[in-house]
């Protein structure tokens, strides 16, 4: 992919980000105890954190995962009956996100597009859909799942649909069809708010044009066939900078630009736009270098319109959700293993900050792809 040089009229949309954020990720955490205790095995949001990153940083989008086996309790299955204690708690972090503080927030089921057992995620459950698993939860009772979750926050423009996290190993067309269940069972609400469709390979920029898995089609086979009667929906993708793009080494050895050129080309092909809702790097001058490349990648290229980092959240502690022990995650305060300062002070501050199109954000209006 290369820039054109020459002024014309897309020159004056040039750059423009309009969210900008981070993941608060703990609503799915401690997988093998379900559904455990609010506070101890899972929380969504510190409130102060959230105060923080829009009062001082001035972000606008909250990525907030869930976990759909503590919000549709495994005794009565995928749908629309909801653990209405699990709900509450979520929904008090989502108004907080949006009510109170007018930030936008991504609703992320992170489940990989399987149900039943995340144990042992991202491998273990049931892949929905797969219609040789007598166990697995059917497309239509996704359908039912999303329905209800968008029916629920119907009224809140604020909200963004976010299908599921990271789908991987299972045939495209399946992703496809989830996908198409999950719009459809939205827009019959009425809600009109954005919606985000992930692809196979863990949704990863750098394989969406590629086979991933054992023999998967690419994302970009299927994922232009996506039909929004409002046209509100938008593609969601990861991509890590390290070598394995797991992000869960140091060093970053990937270049993001080049690694996301063939997924932009193809975005802009089908007139299509993204967020890119999980990327990091580690606390060294490599990553700090490649973040700053990847960032400046997507404020160039207008097929991209967010993006949230991974990961801020309450329960993280001195764990580091990306990249090396002592990067530490990206919540204020809390300090990475060694006991010195974490990914927000070493990363965030010098390298993200600075990317931020503080006056270009969406502030207000129905969550929407411009
Ligand atoms: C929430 O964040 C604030 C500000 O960083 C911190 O002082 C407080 O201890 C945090 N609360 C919890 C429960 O982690
Ligand atoms: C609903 O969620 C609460 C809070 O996690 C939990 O205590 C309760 O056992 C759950 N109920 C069911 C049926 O899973
Ligand atoms: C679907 O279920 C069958 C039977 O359990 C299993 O062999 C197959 O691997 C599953 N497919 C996927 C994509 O998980
Ligand atoms: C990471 O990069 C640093 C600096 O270039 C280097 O010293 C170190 O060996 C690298 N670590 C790995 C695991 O490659
Ligand atoms: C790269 C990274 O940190 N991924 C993490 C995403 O979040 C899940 C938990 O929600 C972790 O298991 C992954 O390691």
């Amino acid at each position: 992919m290369k820039l054109l040089p020459v002024l014309t009229f897309a020159a004056f949309t040039y750059g423009k980000i309009i969210y900008a954020g981070v993941n608060e990720s703990g609503g799915e955490f401690t997988t093998n105890h379900i559904p455990g205790t609010f506070g101890v095995d899972y929380s969504f949001i510190n409130k102060s954190t959230v105060d923080i990153f829009v009062d001082q940083e001035k972000i606008n989008l909250f990525r907030v995962t869930l976990l759909m086996e503590r919000m549709c309790p495994l005794s009565t299955g995928l749908g629309s009956r909801f653990n209405e204690t699990y709900f509450s708690e979520f929904a008090d972090a989502i108004n907080h996100i949006t009510v109170t503080k007018g930030a936008y927030a991504l609703l992320d089921p992170h489940n990989y597009m399987r149900y039943n057992d995340p144990s042992g995620q991202p491998f273990t459950g049931s892949v929905i859909g797969n219609s040789s698993d007598p166990t697995a939860a059917t497309t239509q009772q996704f359908k039912q799942f999303w329905t209800e979750l968008a029916r629920r926050f119907v009224r809140n423009p604020k909200v963004i649909f976010g299908i599921n996290n990271e789908p991987h190993d299972m045939p495209t067309e399946l992703i496809l069809a989830n996908n198409q269940a999950a719009i459809d069972g939205i827009r019959s609400t009425g809600a009109r708010q954005l919606i985000l469709a992930p692809g196979n390979g863990f949704t990863g920029g750098h394989t969406w044009t590629q086979i991933t898995g054992n023999g998967d089609a690419p994302s970009s086979d299927f994922l232009n066939k996506l039909r929004d009667p409002l046209h509100n929906t938008g593609i969601d993708i990861h991509e890590y900078l390290d070598v394995d793009f797991s992000g869960q080494h140091d060093n970053c050895t990937q270049p993001g630009p080049e690694n996301l050129a063939a997924v932009t080309a193809w975005l802009k092909e089908n007139n299509l736009k993204a967020v890119l809702s999980e990327f990091g790097g580690g606390n060294n001058d490599g990553c700090r270098q490649a973040l700053d490349d990847l960032l400046k990648y997507l404020a160039a290229n207008d097929v991209w319109i967010g993006w949230t980092m991974w990961a801020a959240g309450p329960i993280w502690g001195t764990n580091s959700p990306c990249c090396g022990a002592d990067t530490g995650s990206l919540e204020p305060g809390d300090l990475d293993v060694l006991g010195e300062p974490n990914a927000f002070t070493t990363i965030w501050k010098p390298t993200i900050r600075p990317n931020i199109p503080v006056r270009d954000l969406k502030r207000s209006g129905v969550s929407s792809l411009q």
